[in-house]
């Protein structure tokens, strides 16, 4: 038996080795690796002695012969292979470790283009293919956590079991799917080519495998994008409680999604994905209670996010009732022992919390045989609209506490399953209206949340945003109803006026954003 190791990591690679050799088996090694298995005392063969030519091209051609291609692809019960085999003096090879130059950690440090290319592996992918298409026969190793696998079997059999072939295998196409999609999309990126291609490479890894997904009978897991993302929910640090599930990841997305909007100290409130309480202040306590007290009951369960340090006296508040993930840029040592003190909270630390996902960056969605793929949804007003100069569609002008407030609602409308309404007064959500099947439903049903909330009459000097156009007038009759006195909305609707004049007969303001937010 005869086995090629050729790898960049060199992980376990010694130890290996030295019992792959004491089985009796012949090694071939290419220059790196040959000269950590000779230092390690082990027998080997230098690639060159079985391919007659120096390995050339500052390395670039190494195992690109036929001395090597042919040795792993001959079919072993073909005589005619094994005939020619033995004409052309070439030996078999039947075991295969490789792996391959670090293309991904060379793009993730930014290194520059050239030293990129330069890890672009050829002849480690050849050899992996030829191996694994050829796997009746070799024994292929890509992944370092499999050498104890094919060990064990041949000091335990002497060979390597066909099943386990197999699997070897269908894990080298896997590796080398994958490898060629980083690097197809390493290209398409430094073209700043943001097209859709003809077909979707996902260069996405897996982070963890979850008990389950949405409900308990859905297998699920949770994969990360190959990429230099920082701030966003791949990179949370869970510091206390128990694994997180499908649903809390989900959810926690989306208040992370909403949180990313604000500068300000901001606490965000998530339920089933979508906010049930926001708050802003100029600190994180007085921004918590204002999340909190917008709807103190939805928060029971819920996910709260901070986009700042969380200090001892948040964190004394928030420990007063029951929620699920608690999520900060930071936590304080006293906030952070007072948190751990609850058994059932999830603590996650999520660093550069506030930085934006890159805007070219996809948002799929699953529809039955297909996928849909948009880019995100940076936005929050068009290009070259600076909330000073957002137009006023109305007689009167909105006040400057309205304005802020509008700014907010508008964020939070945003990030709010359609059709969607929110009312903010003085930096808190006091009534947010998801997921409604018609806008008339949702303003009524945000309206209702504050009234219970504030009492009918503490309605005036609220502000209200929809995600997308009003299409009649009856919205803005609700709102001059309850005494909210501005709006904020996309605009666009052929009755647009009627919605104005309700507006200019109640005194009230109207903001037109010209862009809507969708979210379903
Ligand atoms: O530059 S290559 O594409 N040309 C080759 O012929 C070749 N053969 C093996 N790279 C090649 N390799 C790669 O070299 C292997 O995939 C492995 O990653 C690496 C091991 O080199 P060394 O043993 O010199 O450290």
């Amino acid at each position: 038996m005869r086995a090629l190791i050729s790898v960049s990591d060199k992980t376990g690679i010694v130890e290996f080795a030295q019992r792959l050799s004491s089985l009796g088996i012949e090694i071939i090694s290419t220059g790196g690796t040959y000269n950590v298995l000779k230092n390690a005392g082990i027998n080997i063969k230098g690639i060159s002695e079985v391919t007659g030519f120096p390995e050339c091209l500052d390395g670039r051609v190494k195992t690109l012969h036929p001395n090597i291609h042919a040795g792993i692809l001959a079919i072993r019960s073909n005589d005619e292979h094994m005939k020619q085999l033995s004409q052309l003096n070439i030996d078999t090879i039947d075991l295969v470790i490789v792996n391959l130059y670090p293309f991904k950690q060379t793009v993730l440090r930014n290194a520059d283009r050239q030293e990129t290319i330069e890890n672009i592996d050829i002849g480690g992918p050849t050899m992996l293919r030829s191996a694994a298409k050829n796997y009746h026969d070799v024994a292929v190793a890509v992944d370092p956590d499999d050498y104890e696998l094919i060990i064990k079997e041949l000091e335990e059999n002497n060979e390597v079991s066909l099943d386990t072939k197999f699997y070897l295998c269908s894990k080298v196409f896997e590796h080398t799917a994958q490898y060629d999609a980083l690097i197809a999309a390493y290209m398409k990126k430094e073209r700043n080519d943001s097209s859709f291609a003809q077909t979707i490479t996902l260069t996405y890894e897996k982070l963890q495998d979850m008990r389950y997904g949405e409900n308990p009978h859905q297998k699920a897991a949770f994969y990360k994008e190959i990429s230099n993302s920082k701030g966003m929910l791949t990179s949370a640090v869970k510091l206390h409680g128990k694994e997180l599930s499908f649903n809390n990841i989900n959810d926690t997305n989306g208040a992370l999604e909403l949180l990313k909007e604000f500068e300000e100290p901001a606490a965000v409130v998530c339920k089933h994905a979508n906010p049930c309480g926001v708050g802003t202040a100029d600190n994180i306590y007085d921004a918590y209670i204002k999340a909190y007290s917008a709807d103190s009951t939805s928060i029971f369960g819920g996910i709260v996010l901070f986009n700042r340090e969380i200090d001892e006296r948040t964190a004394e508040e928030i420990n007063k009732i029951f929620v699920e993930i608690v999520a900060a840029p930071s936590f304080s040592e006293n906030a952070l022992k007072i948190l751990k003190s609850k058994k059932n909270i999830r603590l996650l630390l999520i660093e550069n919390i506030t930085e934006k996902p890159d805007e070219n960056s996809y948002d799929i969605k699953k529809v039955a045989g297909g996928i849909l793929v948009q880019t995100i949804d940076s936005k929050l007003f068009p290009d070259l609209f600076v909330e000073s100069e957002i137009k006023t569609v109305t007689s009167k002008e909105p006040t400057e506490q309205e304005k802020k407030d509008l700014f907010m609602a508008w964020k939070i409308v945003k990030h709010t399953k359609s059709n969607a309404i929110v009312i903010v007064k003085n930096g808190q959500s006091i009534g947010i209206a998801p997921g409604q099947v018609n806008r008339i439903w949702a303003c009524k049903q945000a309206i209702e949340h504050a009234i219970e909330f504030l009492g009918a009459d503490s309605l005036k000097g609220a502000s209200m945003a929809s995600d997308a156009f009003f299409p009649f007038s009856d919205c803005a009759e609700e709102a001059a109803k309850a005494g909210i006195t501005a709006v904020i909305q996309p605009g666009g609707s052929l009755k647009d006026n009627l919605s104005i004049e309700v507006c200019n007969k109640n005194n009230m303001s109207m903001l037109f954003t010209d862009m809507r937010h969708f979210k379903h």
